[in-house]
């Protein structure tokens, strides 16, 4: 980031101002968002992060959108944590393939502590092969937080995933304002928020532009923040959910590059479901992250030599460590 631009940071968005933002004529909202993404991030690097599911399915959450809830069937069995090599291995595997952060996921309402403990010996070792870390737990307590943070971790994945009126049509054991406090508690911590949502649940507009206003009227907007395309499952209520339209998807994209100039914008789930000129239109709005690696946690993402291709095509670079 260029050091003389300071982000001034606007916090005090209004469901006007942002619908108005989001549904502006398409030209107008893209070339707006690549000049605030100019002033802040070099147009031509995205950033790489591989995702690893450290503990799969089983989930007592019933998020209307997941594969690895207990409350759906959806072929996702329950397995358990995985061991401590195991996530070195492929680790090392994700920086010898180019990423810099290392995102690892449990299908956990909130971690006991036993558990949290093992996770500790996973950021640490990861830390140790010269990676930046990710976690994403579920809900965490203040003291659990500080110890992810003694323990060197450097970003918690926790998402709003949608407006707070949308949100309760798609959960419903757990609350927006749970998620606001364990974002708050990571916050207090000192450890950089990963924040965001998903896009295709059945929501309007209006519902898009309260999630963006969630995020960005945060006293200080998330580092990190993932927009994902619902990636439908069958067996989760939300697999038949009408597609996102991909203009649409651009524009929310553009809007989050717009409300939060210095985040990473992060192109998330459902990429391999998205042409090549739709990411193209997406890295062109402000997005500058992705995940990278063939798996989501249970799905499937592009393969790495796709990935290569395109940013060959588009002359993108990627971070380096
Ligand atoms: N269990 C933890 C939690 O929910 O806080 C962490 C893992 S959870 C799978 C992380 C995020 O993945 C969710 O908040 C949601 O935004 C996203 N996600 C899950 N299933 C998805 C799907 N089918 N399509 C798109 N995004 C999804
Ligand atoms: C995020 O916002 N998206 C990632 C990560 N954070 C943990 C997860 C996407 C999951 C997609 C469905 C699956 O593969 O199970
Ligand atoms: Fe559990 Fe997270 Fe899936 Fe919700 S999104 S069911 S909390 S794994």
């Amino acid at each position: 980031m260029h050091q003389e631009n300071k982000p001034t940071v606007k916090n005090n968005w209004t469901k006007d101002e942002v619908v108005a933002l989001i549904t502006r004529p398409f030209n107008d909202l893209v070339f707006e968002a690549q000049q605030v993404h100019r002033k802040y991030f070099d147009p031509n690097l995205v950033q790489l992060s591989t995702l690893m599911n450290i503990k799969t399915g089983g989930c007592p959450e019933d998020c209307g959108y997941c594969p690895q809830s207990a409350h759906y069937n959806t072929g996702v069995n329950a397995e358990k944590l995985l061991q401590l090599d195991d996530v070195i291995a492929q680790a090392q595997k994700a920086k010898d393939k180019g990423a810099t952060r290392f995102c690892m996921g449990a299908a956990w309402r909130q971690p006991k502590q036993k558990d949290l403990e093992k996770v500790i010996d996973m950021v640490e070792a990861v830390k140790n092969i010269g990676m930046e870390t990710c976690v994403t737990l579920g809900m965490l307590k203040q003291d659990q937080a500080q110890e992810l943070k003694s323990a060197g971790l450097d970003y918690y994945n926790h998402n709003l995933d949608s407006s707070p009126e949308f949100y309760s049509k798609v959960i419903s054991t757990r609350d927006y304002q749970e998620r606001l406090d364990t974002l708050d508690n990571v916050r207090n911590a000192g450890i950089n928020v990963c924040c965001g949502g998903i896009i295709g649940m059945g929501e309007g507009v209006n519902d898009r532009a309260g999630l963006l206003i969630s995020l960005a009227n945060m006293a200080v907007h998330p580092e990190s923040v993932p927009i994902n395309m619902l990636v439908k499952v069958e067996g989760t209520p939300l697999d038949e959910a009408e597609d996102v339209d991909a203009i649409d998807f651009i524009r929310i994209i553009a809007s989050a590059r717009i409300m939060m100039p210095a985040s990473y914008v992060r192109l998330s789930a459902g990429r391999s479901e998205m042409s090549e000129e739709m990411q193209a239109l997406c890295f062109l709005a402000g997005a500058n992250s992705i995940f990278y690696g063939e798996k989501l946690l249970t799905t499937d993402n592009p393969q790495l030599s796709e990935d290569h291709k395109l940013f060959e095509r588009l002359g993108i670079q990627t971070s380096r460590h």
